[in-house]
This record gives structure tokens, C-alpha cells and sequence, in this order.
């Protein structure tokens, strides 16, 4: 029903005829390769049913031809018109009929044929959506699967001279119901129709592994009769670097050494070509690198991906899906020139060329197999219809055969939006039979049992930090769709970022989508773009497909270029005087980029650009930069790097990443700075101070100040505080979620020192003992002459409760406080809730004047919109403490409000603790009356804020 006569399934395959010819990959240049695309006959009929009998009986020359180009969808062309729905059927659920009307053509040319070598075979790359295929007046076969490959060996039907070939091909087909995407329904042969000359060999499957710190590949070769050794060749770079021959026909194991990766970054391609016979080569290109997942994470070569993609579409406003080769390039290098590092092919194989592409200029694919049935209700889906599962195994079966050599292609996609059911698992099982190597995903199989990670579509923020506690056993979480950017939009798109960039189980997504899909009609002179409903469609979903990234045209909206910044592989921060370059890229170095910077006061006054030539920054490395005349400069700095020679899609001279960064009055004082490190510390000293970062734990462990150490234990961020009376209701519920009780782990580390100077991002997370839920923090800390700086932000995931006492650091200080004099609100405390009789201004106290002493002791003490503190200890040292209004307090230690100083509390001599918190609970009346109003809670929302120490 679905097939007739296809040859078995296998890569797509090409024949050269020299070894220079294979090298440049081009199967269009090969003598063993003739194309049948062109102008053909065309018949365009309303139903199969008005198909003349002349056609079936091979009288071709009595119908009354039109003609039509090949490739091409038809309704681009005029003959018939496109429909535009996203999930409804334009035509009756009544599995498997096919209504009678339905927009057929007839195809016919002639061709001549010259001998060539053994064996021929006839490719179809892709047919909307059913065909049947004759040549020289006898029935061939047949075939569907729109976006599929589908090959018929015609050895024996081709005779030398004329031939002719003649095909049916029907818009709707039993095979519509699995191929109901979001896009236009168009119909006819919008991919190449290919004659290939062959010799003996069926399949070459070329697949990268990695073994005990070697690289190499195995080579599966599938011949019919063919005599070995075959001989082959590795090329690098049009270097050859490997010559040997394969003696048998089944896996053959070549070890290459000094192996350059494959990555999205770095996208090193080898070329393997094989001589099959006496002027005839076959080449694969392929990549060494490793996918695959380490501890539940989604890894290349080892380091976790973070998936910063699109959904695209293949379509092109002038040609529908039958896009040209140029257009598919100019639409690949527009995507990676906006830093975009993986692309789904939303939601079906592409066309052949697109992978080329994407092996070369480096992107990461989850390449989706052609089933959707989002039009099914749950229960009657195709996906549990035992009907369709030999249907589902074949397409998947036919997806991974083609692909399977492109190293761009590291994860396979079952399809999009059909339910789940047990066919899913079938063609699972048979695409992991034919590539136990790569990953599948499919966004339907909620409960991960066929696929490698979770999958959803536009979930929210919020919900994705919900999922996300931090777990080695559950699978990673990857948005297949989400920022929906149709019309103008979308937003939020740096808040998705953070999540992604801090917790490593949510590795990224996909944009919906690319490009908007109008089709280009002229009216009146005018160039117009039409969407659903503009072809007299009965049912459409109107302009759902003008939802993309990029215009029809492929002008770039607002919304690519947000998301281009926002997805930036390269970040700048301000350290005091210097500049902080951050190279988030996992695999490539900066080189050749040369730093143009200029400042830009509060009157848009700017001065005039700079250059400075960068140093080479390590991949994932943080480098300092010093640029001298900031020093007193006001107002923003604008940076840019700019390539001192082509790099990738980026030519000499243009702009590779930008970035604007606000410029902070800063007291300059340069001493020197040393660094040290020891298995579980980093050590930060000037002359005044001392730094030291608990590697373990991400916190800073000692504070120095002129060689007297301060601190009793390490900083930490904490949300507890001693109950308050009125807290009594909410109190219980922070108990239960042991509030108090958070530990911290250390995710990771990064250092970049210079000689007055160190920049560390550290990233942390902080848990409760017992349950679910959990902190992400990330600090960045700046070490200089003047102090340590502190810049902090912070994420809740997991089932947290939703609004916590207070957010913070404390510090648990050795000695204690004998006086404390600061700049902010007093002279008496202060609550977010109760502030009416403190005034602005410079206070000093005594350390046991305090905090208010309660009957029943509680938490007081907080002072708001602190912006400077000094406290004076009883060992004589001295802290100061800088922020831009803060909430401060003194407390004593005590274990029922921080868990951690448990060990401490009977020390014989203890100082005291102080808070500099970002947010504060008001206090409210709830003991008996209500609750602090919303604005005054402290709610768990992400969070920041940033303070000095000197
Ligand atoms: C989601 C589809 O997968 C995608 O093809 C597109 O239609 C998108 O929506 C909307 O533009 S499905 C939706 C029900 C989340």
C-alpha cells in the first residue's frame, strides 16, 4: 500500500569518476550522475480518476501536454493552490481513504542513455506526496514519504538511445495523514530526480569512534559481488594523511591519528574516498566526534552542548519547498553569522544539500523524520494504530540510512506532534538496530522511555526551573520549540538564557522558528506575501505561518538580532578599570580578533574608538583586558571584536560579537596581587587583603584584612531567620522545606588573574537536606587593591516554597562587634513594611545597642537602604561594607536559624553574624490579623544584587 519495488534503504550514495572529482563532492559534476531534472511534460488533473487511458498504456504522445520545471511543488509554479493550516486536515480523517478529489499530475520525458557501468539506479530525493513511476511504458513502482528518499533499480528498463520515463503524482495519499505539519500542503517533485551509475558497491556507513584515547572510524561496507582489497584514501584539508585498502566486506576499523574533532565550533571534515573500479570513487566526508551522554547530559567530545537553535523550515517564498542550492546556502550562513549552533529540521528530512552544509559550517541537527498526525485525537492516533507501525519503522528506517554519514546529524527525531504510542517504540527500536550511536528525541514521549532526553514545547520559565533540581539521574531537558517569533517578538529570551546557561539539565533550545513562510505573489507591481487564507483555503490557520525569525525575503527582524545577543558566545564584563572577555565556546580559541572600544556619556557624547589588539583566549576561559582610559570614565562602554581575517562566515574587517557595558564610578588602587591554589582553595592576595574560595563549596571562605582574619567560617547565602511572631502561619512551611539548612556545592570555577588584578565566576548550587528543591548562584568576584567586589545572581528550581523569609549573604565573623556605624536608614530598625520612622543618614551604634531585645527573642535588627557599613571589631580589625541599598543586620550566631553554624555555637568565645541581604520579608500582622502585602514579601524569584568588602 505504502510502497512498490523500492531498493533496499542505505545512505545516499555518489560515484565520481576520478579521485580529484570525489574530492570536490560535488555529485553533480560526476559522469556517473545524470540528472533528470529539467523541463518535463506535465498533465495537471483534478483527480486521478480523470488520468487517460493513453497514459497507463503508454501513449504518451496523444495526451495534450503542458510542461513544468523539475524541481518544483506545483502550486508555485500555477497549477492548483497552496493550503496553509497548522494541525486540522483539509481533507475528511477516514484512514486509510484518500478523497477523490485530488490535484494529480502527470509527468513524462524522454531521456537518452549512453552505456555506462554496470548496474543504474533511479533517485527520487523527495516526491509530494505519492507517486508511481514508469519507464519506457512499463510500471516501475511506487512511493511515498514526501521528504524521503526513494530509490528503484532500473538496470534492465534502460536501453541504449531514447527512453522515457513517465510519472503519476498525487497531492493526497494515505501517506498525507502522517505528514500533517505546520506549513503549506503542496504537492509535484520539489527535489532532484537523479539516474545514478554504479558500480558493485550497495553502502559505505562511515561511523567516528573513539577508543582508549584513540580516534578513527569504522568503515561498513555492504557490497553485492564486488572483489577486494578496495582501495581508499583520507583526505584533511586536500591533504591526503591515510592510504590503505579494505579487505573484507562488513566493518573495517581505521585508526587516524592526530585527529582533529569535528564540532559545531570547529567543524574539521575528512573525506574518505574508496575506488570501487577502474574510474569509479565513491567519497564519504565525515567528522570525528563523539555524541553522547555522560551522566544523563547531552555531550559533544565530551563536554555538555547547550543547544542554541531553530526550527527551520525548508521554504522559499518564490519556490516553496523545491528551495535552489544558493538558497539553502545563503540561509545557512545568514543563521550561523546570528552565533545560531543547531538547527532542528522542523519536522522532516531536508533536502540532501542541506546536510553538506551543515557538516561544513558547523551545525549542530536534530534531524526529524516526516510523521506528524497532529490533527489525531490521542486515542485514535496513528501512533497506536497497528495499521501504520510498519509505516513508522520504515520512515525512521529510511531517515537514519540516508543521514547517516553526516557528522552534523547527531540526534534523530521521531517526528513531531503525533501522540506516543507503541509504533514510536517500534521505529525507535529499529533506527537504534541500524545507529546504536547517535541520540533520538521526540518531544511526544513525555515519559523519556524510547528517547534520550525530555523534550517539551514552550514551557515556561518557570516550570523549566521546576523540573530542573539538579540530579545526575534525570534525563536532560532541551525545549524543541520555544520563543515563538511570530510578527514582532519574541521577548524573554535572555531569562530562557540564564536558565539554560545555570542549570546544566535544561541544555537549550530551539526558536519557533526561522523564517516566516509567505509566498511571494506580485499585485498590482506590488510584492506581497500570502499567508493562510489568501488562497481561498475553506480550512486555514491564517498567518500562524508568518512566524518566524527572519522575513519571507530573509530580512532580518528585531527578534533574530535580540536573539543573536542574547545567545552570544562571547561575554564582556567590567572588572573596575579592565575589561573581562569570557569565551563561553567549549572547543575554538579567540584569535585574530581585534577589540574596538569607545565610551558614551549620560549625553550620548561618545569618544573617539580604540583598538586594541586581544591576546589568544583559551576556549571557556575568562581573559582580563586592560583598557587605560576607562579609569574615570562615566556613562557606558561600548565593545566590539572585530575578525582580523575571515573566520567562518564572517569576513575580514566585519563586527564578530558587540556589547555595551554600564560604567561604575570606581576608586582605582593598584597593588599587587598574587594567586595561589592548593587541591581544595584559591588564594587572592594584595597588600591589604586576603581572599579565599572554598573550591568545594563555591564560597568564600576567608576574608583578610591587613593579616587578621575575620571571618569564623565560610560566607554564605542563606534564607532563614529567627521566627518572627507574625510569621507564625508561614513559618511551618519554610520549616518543612528546611530553609535553614542549605549546602553548597561548587558547578564550577573560572579564574582569570592578571597582576593587580583577579576576575573568578563561580557558579554554585545550594541545597536543603531531605527535599526537592534547590538554588542556583552564580557569583562573579572581582580581587583588587580597593577589596573584594561581589556580584551575585540566583535562580530557585525544584519545588520551592514560594516566598522565603529573607535572601542573602552572611558573614560569621570571628570577633565580636564593639561598633557599627553606616549610611543608610536608622538610627532604629527598619522593615520593608515598617519604615516610617528612620531617616536617611549616617549612623553609628554601639554592637549591644543593636537590635531591639524582644520578650520572646525573634528576628530584629535589619536596617533598609544600607549603602555603606563599617564595622569595628573586638580583635581591632575592621570591615567595610559597600552596596547600593542593601538591607544590613548583626545577629548572634544560632543553629535553628542557620543550619550550618551548628558546630559552632559552642565555641567559647563567638563574634557575631552579619547579613547583607537583597530582599527582606516585611513583617505584616498574621499572627492574628493579615499577611505583609505582596510587594513587601520576599517571593522566590530569581535574584541579585552586589556588595564590596574592604
Ligand atoms: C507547535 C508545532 O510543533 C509547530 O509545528 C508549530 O505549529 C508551532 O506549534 C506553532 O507555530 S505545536 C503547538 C500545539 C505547541
Amino acid at each position: 500500500m505504502f510502497v512498490e519495488n523500492i531498493l533496499p534503504y542505505r545512505s545516499r550514495i555518489n560515484y565520481y569518476r576520478s579521485q580529484e572529482q570525489a574530492l570536490r563532492y560535488d555529485e553533480t559534476q560526476s559522469p556517473w550522475h545524470k540528472s533528470l531534472n529539467g523541463t518535463w511534460q506535465f498533465l495537471f488533473l483534478n483527480s486521478p480518476s480523470e488520468i487517460p487511458s493513453a497514459f497507463y498504456e503508454g501513449r504518451y504522445q496523444e495526451l495534450s501536454w503542458q510542461q513544468i520545471e523539475v524541481p518544483a511543488n506545483w502550486e508555485m509554479v500555477g497549477f492548483g493552490k497552496p493550503i496553509y493550516t497548522n494541525f486540522n486536515y483539509p481533507f475528511p480523517l477516514n484512514v486509510p481513504h484518500v478523497i477523490d478529489e485530488n490535484p494529480t499530475g502527470l509527468y513524462y520525458r524522454e531521456f537518452t542513455y549512453e552505456e555506462g557501468l554496470g548496474k543504474q539506479t533511479l533517485r527520487f530525493d523527495g516526491v509530494e506526496s505519492v507517486f508511481e513511476v514508469w519507464i519506457n511504458g512499463r510500471y516501475l513502482g511506487k512511493s511515498q514519504g514526501s521528504r524521503l528518499m526513494s530509490e528503484f533499480d532500473i538496470t534492465r528498463s534502460l536501453q541504449v538511445g531514447e527512453n522515457q520515463i513517465a510519472m503519476k503524482v498525487s497531492k493526497w495519499s494515505v501517506g498525507s495523514y502522517l505528514e500533517d505539519q505546520d506549513m503549506w500542503w503542496l504537492a509535484g517533485i520539489p527535489r532532484d530526480v537523479t539516474i545514478l551509475e554504479e558500480a558493485d558497491l550497495f553502502d559505505v556507513k562511515v561511523t567516528p569512534n573513539q577508543k582508549k584515547g584513540t580516534w578513527g572510524i569504522d568503515v561498513a561496507l555492504t557490497d553485492i559481488e564486488q572483489d577486494y582489497p578496495l582501495a581508499y584514501q583520507i583526505f584533511f584539508d586536500g591533504t591526503e594523511v591515510l592510504v590503505g585498502s579494505f579487505d573484507r566486506c562488513s566493518v573495517n576499523h581505521v585508526t587516524i591519528n592526530q585527529p582533529k574533532l569535528w564540532s559545531d565550533e570547529v567543524p574539521n571534515l575528512y573525506t574518505l574516498v574508496i575506488k570501487v573500479a577502474d574510474e569509479v570513487y565513491t567519497a564519504v566526508r565525515f567528522g570525528l566526534r563523539s555524541v553522547a551522554l555522560i551522566d544523563n547530559r547531552i555531550c559533544l567530545n565530551g563536554e555538555l552542548i547547550l543547544f542554541n537553535g531553530v526550527n527551520r523550515h525548508e521554504f522559499s517564498p518564490e519556490n516553496g519547498r523545491a528551495m535552489t542550492r544558493n538558497e539553502i546556502y545563503q540561509e545557512l550562513i545568514a543563521i550561523k553569522k546570528f552565533h545560531i549552533n543547531a538547527i532542528r529540521t522542523s519536522h522532516y528530512p531536508d533536502i540532501p544539500y542541506f546536510y553538506d552544509l551543515c557538516d561544513e559550517l558547523g551545525f549542530l541537527v536534530i534531524d526529524e523524520c516526516d510523521i506528524e498526525t497532529h490533527g489525531f485525537s490521542e486515542k485514535d492516533c496513528p501512533a497506536v494504530d497497528p495499521f501504520w507501525r510498519s509505516e513508522f519503522i520504515r520512515r525512521g528506517q529510511r531517515l537514519v540510512h540516508r543521514d547517516f554519514n553526516h557528522p552534523s546529524v547527531i540526534i534523530w527525531s521521531l517526528g513531531n506532534e503525533s501522540w506516543f504510542g507503541d509504533n514510536f517504540v517500534a521505529m525507535a527500536d529499529a533506527m537504534r538496530a541500524i545507529d546504536p550511536q547517535r541520540l533520538l528525541h521526540y518531544e511526544g514521549d513525555r515519559q523519556v522511555t524510547v528517547t534520550d532526553f525530555y523534550s517539551t514545547m514552550y514551557t515556561s520559565i518557570d516550570d523549566l526551573k521546576k523540573r530542573a533540581v539538579q540530579n545526575k539521574t534525570q534525563p536532560s531537558h532541551v525545549l524543541c520549540e520555544y520563543g515563538h517569533a511570530m510578527g514582532n517578538g519574541p521577548g524573554s529570551l535572555l531569562e530562557y538564557q540564564e536558565v539554560f546557561e545555570n542549570f546544566p539539565s535544561v541544555q537549550g533550545g530551539f526558536i519557533w522558528e526561522w523564517k516566516d513562510h509567505g509566498i511571494k505573489v506580485i499585485e498590482d507591481g506590488q510584492t506581497i506575501y500570502k499567508y493562510g487564507g489568501q488562497f481561498e483555503e475553506t480550512v486555514h490557520d491564517g498567518d500562524f505561518i508568518i512566524d518566524g525569525l527572519v522575513l519571507p525575503d530573509g530580512m532580518p527582524s528585531p527578534g533574530v538580532l535580540e536573539f543573536a545577543k542574547v545567545i552570544q558566545p562571547i561575554k564582556f564584563y567590567l572588572a573596575g578599570t579592565q575589561l573581562v572577555i569570557d569565551n563561553r565556546y567549549k572547543f575554538r580559541s579567540l584569535k585574530n580578533f581585534t577589540l574596538h572600544w569607545q565610551t558614551v556619556d549620560e549625553t550620548g557624547t561618545t569618544t573617539p574608538l580604540q583598538t586594541l589588539a586581544l591576546p589568544d583566549v583559551e576556549p571557556q576561559s575568562l581573559q582580563l583586558v586592560t583598557l587605560p582610559l576607562i579609569a574615570d570614565s562615566q556613562g557606558y562602554l561600548n565593545v566590539s571584536l572585530i575578525c582580523n581575517q575571515a573566520d567562518g562566515v564572517f569576513s575580514a574587517g566585519s563586527i564578530f560579537v558587540q556589547d555595551q557595558l554600564v560604567l561604575q564610578k570606581f576608586e582605582t588602587v593598584t597593588k599587587t596581587l598574587q594567586k595561589s591554589e592548593n587541591d581544595s582553595q584559591l588564594i587572592f592576595t594584595t597588600e591589604d587583603f586576603e581572599v579565599v574560595i572554598n573550591k568545594q563549596t563555591g564560597n568564600i571562605s576567608q576574608f583578610s584584612k591587613e593579616g587578621q582574619a575575620l571571618l569564623q567560617r565560610e560566607m554564605n547565602l542563606s534564607l532563614g531567620r529567627k521566627r518572627i511572631s507574625n510569621d507564625m502561619f508561614v513559618q511551618p512551611q519554610w520549616d518543612k522545606a528546611y530553609l535553614n539548612e542549605l549546602y553548597s556545592y561548587c558547578d564550577s570555577i573560572q579564574m582569570t588573574a592578571e597582576k593587580d588584578c583577579a576576575f573568578v565566576i563561580i557558579k554554585q548550587t545550594l541545597t536543603p537536606p531531605v527535599v526537592g528543591w534547590s538554588l542556583k548562584l552564580q557569583q562573579k568576584i572581582q580581587i583588587d587593591g580597593s577589596g573584594c567586589h561581589i556580584d551575585y545572581k540566583g535562580w530557585f528550581a525544584g519545588d520551592y516554597p514560594s516566598e522565603v523569609p529573607r535572601i542573602g549573604w552572611e558573614l560569621p565573623l570571628k570577633a565580636q562587634v564593639t561598633e557599627v556605624s553606616w549610611l543608610g536608614n536608622g538610627p532604629g530598625e527598619s522593615y520593608p513594611d515598617s519604615q516610617q520612622a528612620v531617616y536617611f543618614g549616617n549612623y553609628q551604634l554601639k554592637g549591644e545597642e543593636w537590635a531591639f531585645s524582644y520578650i520572646v527573642p525573634q528576628d530584629a535588627g535589619n536596617r533598609t537602604n544600607v549603602k555603606e557599613v563599617k564595622v569595628a571589631l573586638k580583635d581591632q580589625s575592621t570591615l567595610k561594607i559597600e552596596g547600593s541599598g542593601f538591607n544590613f543586620n548583626v545577629i548572634p550566631y544560632d543553629a535553628t536559624v542557620n543550619g550550618r553554624y551548628k558546630e559552632l555555637v559552642n565555641l567559647p568565645e563567638l563574634g557575631q553574624v552579619l547579613r547583607v541581604d537583597t530582599k527582606v520579608r516585611g513583617l505584616g500582622s498574621n499572627a492574628c490579623g493579615q499577611e505583609p502585602q505582596e510587594r513587601y514579601k520576599a517571593h522566590s524569584e530569581d535574584f541579585k544584587g552586589t556588595f564590596k568588602l574592604s
